[in-house]
């Protein structure tokens, strides 16, 4: 069986992440031994030219997958069109409700906002209890070991026409291992990268939902937030999250599949 390797980086600026530096940028890929280097220079290349902000603590590591990797079809994609920031907020709390998220639960997580701002994971906030639940150490989660293998995922770029962006196979391949997972009820995301507004509402049920307008340009606030079902149990959900292998691959011959979600 081929070995890979998960490579992953994280940079911050004034301090590591741990010790209350700013987060600058972060990134996950999945590679053969003989292709680790181009993944590192990838990785590197991505931390030293953020619109965030030169780093000046930076980490790359990789080590071996010693376990199956799961393998997965990409979210079916959308693109909705909005003028405003509002418009587009009102279009997010109207899609995570129909992706199944309780009214009161969008309103509390839209309410506490600010605080899920400028962490460089995700924020798990529970249905249930209408309560962030990533705590007690606030260190959010960080979703690792994925990637998308370049050639199939320019395939699928091009039959969708979609722009073959790093950012969106990255957003994607993070959405489809997120919402692929039963405890995740939605997803709600947009960068802390200055230059960029487009965000998104993601689920099972709607598949990953652009939205062309969530901020305004020039601001550093991002979010990424996953509404979870609380009944299911927290820990092994995070250790998918973080542990489990998953690939993206998306089957030419199933051509657009956008109700046969999982
Ligand atoms: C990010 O930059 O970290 C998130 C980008 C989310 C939207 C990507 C897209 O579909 O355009
Ligand atoms: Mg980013």
């Amino acid at each position: 069986m081929e070995k890979f390797y998960s490579v992953r980086m994280r940079a911050s600026k004034e301090r590591a992440h741990e010790q209350g530096g700013k987060h600058i940028s972060g990134g996950e890929q999945i590679a053969a031994y003989e292709n680790v280097r181009e993944s590192i220079i990838a990785l590197l290349d991505k931390a030293l030219t953020h619109t965030r902000g030169k780093p000046d603590f930076l980490q790359i590591q990789f080590d071996l997958i010693d376990e199956p990797i799961r393998k997965l079809e990409p979210l079916p994609l959308a693109t909705n069109k909005v003028e405003t920031v509002e418009e587009g907020r009102l279009m997010a709390r109207n899609l995570l409700e129909k992706s199944g998220v309780p009214r009161a639960c969008i309103e509390k997580a839209f309410l506490q906002i600010t605080e899920f701002f400028g962490h460089r994971g995700a924020i798990l906030f529970d249905i249930q209890s209408n309560q962030r639940v990533d705590h007690p150490n606030e260190k959010s989660v960080r979703v690792s070991r994925m990637d998308w293998p370049t050639d199939n995922f320019a395939q699928w770029a091009d039959h969708h026409a979609v722009p073959r962006s790093k950012r969106i196979k990255e957003a994607l391949v993070l959405a489809t291992k997120v919402n692929r997972n039963r405890t995740t009820v939605a997803e709600l995301c947009w960068s802390d990268d200055p230059e960029y507004i487009t965000g998104y509402v993601a689920s099972k049920k709607l598949g990953y939902q652009r939205i062309t307008k969530l901020k305004e340009v020039g601001d550093e606030h991002g979010c990424r937030i996953f509404f979870i079902d609380g009944k299911r149990d927290l820990s092994s959900y995070i250790e998918y999250l973080e542990k489990q292998p998953i690939f993206i691959e998306w089957d030419p011959r199933l051509i657009d599949n956008s109700t046969a979600l999982k």
